[in-house]
């Protein structure tokens, strides 16, 4: 997206530049959690940790990028009190990139945990991974124009974006349904808690697409929208990554425990 953007108070400027540093330093610290996490499992889910690493470090590279754009894209005009658009590019494109990325990696993760049998795991983790790369591709080139109208150009890739994550929610809440049945309660407790978990944080990215479509003109460039959209995509961000990635460590952990796997 790129946002043409509006002055902003020094309050809204810099609750963003904090939120963004936040989610370099939260990032930062999930990759060496994670990767210290991998002896806690037994061999079989060690893969699942390290994708989480993989997917914390893409993220917070993503974001140490956004920050600098942001802290370019930005001056602060002491005559009039308010951070004022240098004219410098603030590429929202860095998110897009990062989603293609880590959107794949995060379901693939999700079917590791589980541990099925590998032509079953194989199979699954490819079509979901798949479906999370074409919801990403097809709704990048609404997300990239100026269009903002449901029946037009950017409601089109919307609603084609939106039918692979409809397929992907299916996979994941139905068909998958029955392998978690067949876990331990505590392990089926938490992976119910990491797919709906799943659902509300990746709710927040269709719905922060579809905000511009609500508005006449182009409200995606008023300073209390660019302020609310750009620190909601923080907190989404990381509870979507690391978040979730806690959740399946821990989905790991219990079920290494289970197969009397120790740390010690
Ligand atoms: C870490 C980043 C994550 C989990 C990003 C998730 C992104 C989505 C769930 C995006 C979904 C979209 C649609 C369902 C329709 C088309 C527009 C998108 C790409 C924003």
């Amino acid at each position: 997206m790129l946002l043409e953007l509006p002055a902003l108070t020094p309050a809204q400027y810099s609750l963003v530049s904090n939120l963004f540093s936040l989610a370099v330093a939260a990032m930062l610290a999930s990759v060496i959690f994670f990767i210290a996490a991998r002896s806690k499992v037994a061999p079989t889910y060690r893969l699942v940790p390290l994708i989480s690493a993989i997917v914390v470090a893409v993220a917070g590279y993503h974001y140490f990028r956004l920050f600098h754009a942001w802290e370019q894209a930005y001056a602060l005009n002491q005559s009039l009190g308010t951070y004022q658009p240098t004219g410098d590019l603030y590429d929202d494109a860095y998110r897009s990139v990062d989603w293609l990325l880590t959107v794949p990696l995060l379901l693939v993760q999700f079917v590791l945990v589980l541990d099925l049998p590998r032509t079953e795991s194989r199979a699954v983790a490819a079509k979901l991974a798949t479906a999370g790369a074409l919801m990403i591709i097809l709704g990048y080139p609404g997300a990239a124009s100026r269009n903002a109208e449901f029946f037009g150009w950017k409601g089109l890739w919307g609603v084609a974006g939106t039918l692979p994550f409809i397929y992907v929610l299916f996979v994941l809440f139905a068909r998958l349904d029955d392998v978690v049945r067949t876990e331990s309660q505590n392990v089926a407790t938490l992976l119910r808690n990491a797919r709906l978990l799943l659902l509300v944080t990746w709710g927040f990215y269709p719905v922060a697409y579809m905000i511009p479509m609500f508005y006449p003109g182009h409200p995606a460039e008023t300073p209390r929208l660019v302020t609310a959209l750009q620190g909601g995509y923080v907190v989404a961000d990381i509870l979507a990554k690391a978040g979730f990635g806690l959740l399946l460590y821990h989905v790991a952990r219990r079920k290494s425990v289970e197969d009397g796997f120790t740390d010690l």
